[in-house]
């Protein structure tokens, strides 16, 4: 009946969530996990206040088990990150998503909750609005903000694996992308591990160093300090989505940090650093292909476009995986598949032009160089020989420029 604010910015300062979901499709399948029997799905209308709580009216029950009419709702006394309802008009119309007190509970304000009472959950999205239109209102979803009511209800029952759990409003959805890469000329076969010399030197920059043709990518990624960059770090990487219909158009990119086991940590939205690259969204599609450049090595693609709405972790080097297959890999000594080495220039392409950034910095030591493709800090002809037996490869065209 009266449209609300379904801001909960008043949280932060009320309260603390280590993780808040925003939308009422995923608090409601945490409301149903958490509280099984005692959660309580409705359809209801406010008849009044008490203390920090309020009388309902349930007008359809969803899912659950209550037999009573009228139920007490409790809201937020000021801390529990609750949702405040004594703002709620009486005689407002509501989806409330609640869970059955199994302990009475005693805040010190004057009230106390009493077994059977119901609380709105702490943390989540758990009411929505309903409409005189019998719409509901609010976010049901990332992409759902209305629905009619009987269409609410089938969606209730039918739709829920479609929720996804990292949408956060003004920022986009969250999508998460764990990857395993191997670099062919940083693969030291005795240690099964990528070389991490550039880092135990100091030589690895502390922002991305993507800047420069051909990626030409601007945004300032990077670490606080050289010692915060992980120890097992190898190189910076370059990620990126491309559009599932349309591989040629890149959708986004992240650059990331290659450890020597093949996982890739990326910069979250959150500022610390994880095993997953994280892309923020505005849900323009389910699935991408997934590419990955790095400074000196042929840069792949996934064979087909990935679901990246739950979180997921793609082998790339597993050729069956890759587009093209073997053809963009290296197969090492020990089976392994690797990219390949010696794209210097970084242009999807293994040519003589790359030869000539080879040659421009051979003997250069100790310095972070992309011609030093096996990644020992130095310009040396073993570079050269990382290089020259892969002359000729092409990289599919989705990843050449
Ligand atoms: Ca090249
Ligand atoms: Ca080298």
């Amino acid at each position: 009946m009266v449209a609300l604010s379904m801001t909960t910015g008043w949280s932060v300062s009320a309260c603390s969530c280590a993780e808040w979901t925003y939308q009422f499709c995923a608090s409601n399948i945490n409301l149903n996990n958490s509280y099984g029997d005692n959660a309580l799905l409705v359809k209801a209308t406010k008849v009044s206040d008490y203390h920090y709580g309020m009388y309902v009216v349930i007008d359809d029950l969803i899912t659950g088990l209550e037999t009573a009419d009228t139920i007490l709702v409790w809201g937020d006394p000021g801390f529990l990150c609750r949702t405040y309802v004594n703002t709620l008009p009486i005689g407002t119309q509501l989806i409330l998503g609640l869970n059955r007190l199994t302990t009475s509970l005693d805040w010190g304000s004057g009230a106390i909750e009493q077994i059977g009472d119901y609380e709105l959950p702490g943390c989540g999205q758990y009411l929505l609005d309903v409409n005189n239109n019998d719409e509901v209102i609010g976010p049901i979803t990332p992409t759902l903000t209305s629905l009619p009511y009987n269409d609410f209800v089938s969606y209730i029952n039918q739709n829920y694996n479609d929720c996804p759990q990292n949408y956060i409003p003004g920022v986009g959805l969250v999508l998460n992308v764990g990857l395993k890469v191997l670099l062919e000329g940083a693969y030291d076969e005795n240690a099964t591990l990528m070389r991490n010399d550039l880092r135990m030197n100091n030589l690895l920059p502390m922002q991305q160093p993507f800047y420069s043709e051909p990626w030409l990518f601007t945004e300032n990624v990077g670490f606080n300090s050289a010692l915060s960059i992980p120890v097992q770090a190898v190189d910076w990487v370059l990620v990126e989505l491309h559009d599932p219909n349309n591989p040629a158009i890149v959708v986004h990119q992240r650059p990331a940090v290659l450890l020597r086991d093949g996982t890739v940590q990326g910069l979250n939205v959150y500022s610390f650093w994880s095993n997953n690259v994280e892309f923020i969204t505005n849900l323009d599609n389910d699935s991408y292909y997934v590419a990955v450049k790095t400074r000196n090595h042929l840069a792949i693609m996934s064979a087909v476009p990935v679901n990246v709405y739950n979180d997921i972790v793609i082998d790339l080097t597993n050729p069956a995986n890759v587009m093209g297959g073997v053809t963009q890999l290296k197969v090492l000594n020990n089976g392994q598949y690797a990219m390949l080495a010696g794209d210097f220039n970084g242009d999807g392409v293994l040519s003589v032009a790359d030869y000539n950034f080879y040659i421009n910095q051979v003997a250069i030591t100790n310095a972070y160089n992309i011609a030093d493709c096996n990644f020992d800090a130095s310009v040396t002809v073993q570079d050269f020989n990382s290089y020259a037996p892969n002359v000729s490869a092409i990289g599919n065209q989705f990843v050449r420029y």
